[in-house]
C-alpha cells in the first residue's frame, strides 16, 4: 500500500511538472517584423521578419490575422524553372532552438486587403496561431523601403 502511494504521488509530481513546461510559460518570439510597401498601391503587401523558438517543445504555426489586413496568408517562393512562383504554407513547424526567417524571395506573409492605406514608419500588428492554441503576437513596421 505504501509502494502504491508513493508510486501515484510520483506520477502525480511528474504530470505537473509535465504540465508546466506546456502550459505556455515559454513562447516562441516575432522579431525584426517589417511590412513591404509597394510603389504604386498594390492592394498585397508583403511581411518579413523572424520567428524563433527557444522553447523546450517543437510549434508549429497554423495561420496568421491582422486587424490591419482582411486576409493573412503565410506563403513561399520558389523559382521554378526560372519563373518565381508563390505558394501557400499551411504549415510551419519549428524545433526546440529553431529559428526562420521570412525574407524577400523566400518565406513571407501575404496581407491582403488592406483596410486602410499604410504609411511607412506606422506599425501593424500581426497574430500567429499555434497548433497547440495557443496565439503569438507580432509588431511588424510599414518601411516604403525595404532592404532587399
Ligand atoms: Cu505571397
Amino acid at each position: 500500500m505504501r509502494i502504491l502511494r508513493t508510486g501515484l504521488l510520483a506520477a502525480a509530481l511528474s504530470l505537473a511538472a509535465l504540465s508546466t513546461a506546456c502550459a505556455g510559460d515559454c513562447a516562441p518570439q516575432v522579431r525584426d517584423g517589417w511590412i513591404r510597401l509597394l510603389p504604386g498601391g498594390m492592394p498585397m503587401h508583403a511581411g518579413f521578419g523572424r520567428i524563433e523558438n527557444a522553447c523546450a517543445m517543437p510549434v508549429a504555426i497554423t495561420g496568421a490575422s491582422s486587424p490591419a489586413y482582411g486576409s493573412v496568408e503565410l506563403h513561399e517562393t520558389r523559382i521554378v524553372d526560372g519563373v518565381s512562383r508563390m505558394r501557400p504554407v499551411p504549415e510551419l513547424r519549428l524545433a526546440p532552438g529553431d529559428a526562420t526567417v521570412l525574407k524577400p524571395g523566400g518565406l513571407h506573409l501575404m496581407l491582403m486587403q488592406p483596410r486602410a492605406p499604410l504609411k511607412a514608419g506606422s506599425k501593424v500588428a500581426i497574430e500567429f496561431r499555434l497548433q497547440d492554441g495557443r496565439t503569438l503576437l507580432g509588431e511588424f513596421e510599414v518601411r516604403a523601403n525595404g532592404p532587399e
